[in-house]
């Protein structure tokens, strides 16, 4: 983090990782955007999840499921439900950088699911993505949600190339990612009438101030977001209301913001089929299936290994 802080508040534009946003209040909030009407993606892909679970375990016959990012782990359980039945499931390892959400999600599986050995790490899943190494095969690594598109194209190189190097030739890689669509509807997703949205983007300052000693005022910052047609991806920036100097204790950081600099804090990169099967393809990763909802808003993709 001090390094990410020290790096994003020195650079123009200012820029601050979205992994920061997950503390406990920002898992939290993440859960309640998940629940709102405008934030289309956990409904769509639980429902597209829903429908083809019992074809992923046909396909896989996966004895552990990895997850980074795993969050609460809430659609993942249709996975391990149609692993269960098929009878080749017996390790689930969530890995998360938010220790309060891996500790309410496994201690709910724990009870939900007796037989299963559950596994969880905190880590940073772009610096370590290494399957607990008695894992027993094949292995599924699940990467829901679509945090797939909070990577920029070297960030997902980068992460592709880990998971590839790391996966057995019977092992699969089951991808969630959100599609390109229309601006409004997108909009809408990222600023939601309620405002919680606002809030979790906010929440990032909160992180800052309360694990570095900043001064950051949450308030004098206004939720941004927007759609930026070239890259094809939304974006959540903070905009300073007015001129200020922020302070950062433990880095010894004094930052200046000018009235309206904008500072990003995410990117949510929306896909299209043919760019992502080439993305995955470049990695050594073969698209086999390829589903959506019949919206085409979102899809899910199981992809093996190339020879
Ligand atoms: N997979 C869940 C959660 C998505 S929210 C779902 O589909 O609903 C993104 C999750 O990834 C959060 O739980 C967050 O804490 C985690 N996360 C974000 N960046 C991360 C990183 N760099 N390393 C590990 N976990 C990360
Ligand atoms: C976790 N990630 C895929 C979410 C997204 O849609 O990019 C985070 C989020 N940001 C704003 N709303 C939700």
């Amino acid at each position: 983090m001090r390094r990410d802080v020290v790096a994003g508040l020195s650079a123009t534009p200012k820029i601050l990782p979205p992994k920061w946003f997950y503390d406990a209040r920002g898992s939290d909030l993440f859960e309640q955007i998940t629940e709102l009407a405008e934030y289309y993606p956990t409904r769509v892909e639980e429902r597209i999840l829903a429908r083809i679970a019992p074809e992923i375990a046909g396909a896989t016959g996966a004895a552990t499921v990895f997850e980074p990012g795993s969050g609460s782990s809430r659609k993942t359980r249709l996975l391990l439900d149609a692993l269960t039945a098929r009878g080749t499931l017996r390790c689930y390892a969530p890995l998360d950088v938010s220790p309060s959400a891996l500790e309410q999600a496994g201690a709910a599986l724990i009870r939900d699911y007796p037989a299963l050995t559950v596994a969880a790490t905190v880590a940073d899943f772009e610096a370590d993505l290494t399957v607990p190494h008695d894992a027993p095969s094949p292995r599924l690594i699940t990467f829901l949600g679509s945090t797939i598109g909070n990577l920029d194209p070297t960030e997902r190189r980068e992460f592709y190339d880990m998971l590839r190097a790391d996966l057995g030739p019977a092992d699969a890689f089951l991808l969630g990612a959100d599609l390109v669509k229309d601006r409004d509807v997108l909009v809408r997703a990222y600023d939601d009438s309620q405002g919680v949205t606002a809030e979790f983007n906010k929440n990032v300052l909160h992180v800052i101030n309360r694990e570095l000693g900043a001064d950051f005022d949450p308030d004098s910052f206004a939720h941004v977001a927007l759609w930026n047609e070239e890259e094809e991806r939304m974006e959540m920036h903070l905009r300073s209301r007015y001129a200020q100097t922020v302070k950062v204790r433990a880095l010894d950081l004094s930052v200046d913001f000018a009235a309206d600099e904008l500072m990003r804090t995410e990117i949510s990169c929306k896909f299209r089929r043919d760019g992502l099967t080439a993305e995955l393809s470049d990695c050594g990763l073969d698209v086999r299936n390829w589903w959506t909802d019949e919206a085409e808003q979102f899809a899910v993709l199981l992809a093996v290994p190339s020879r």
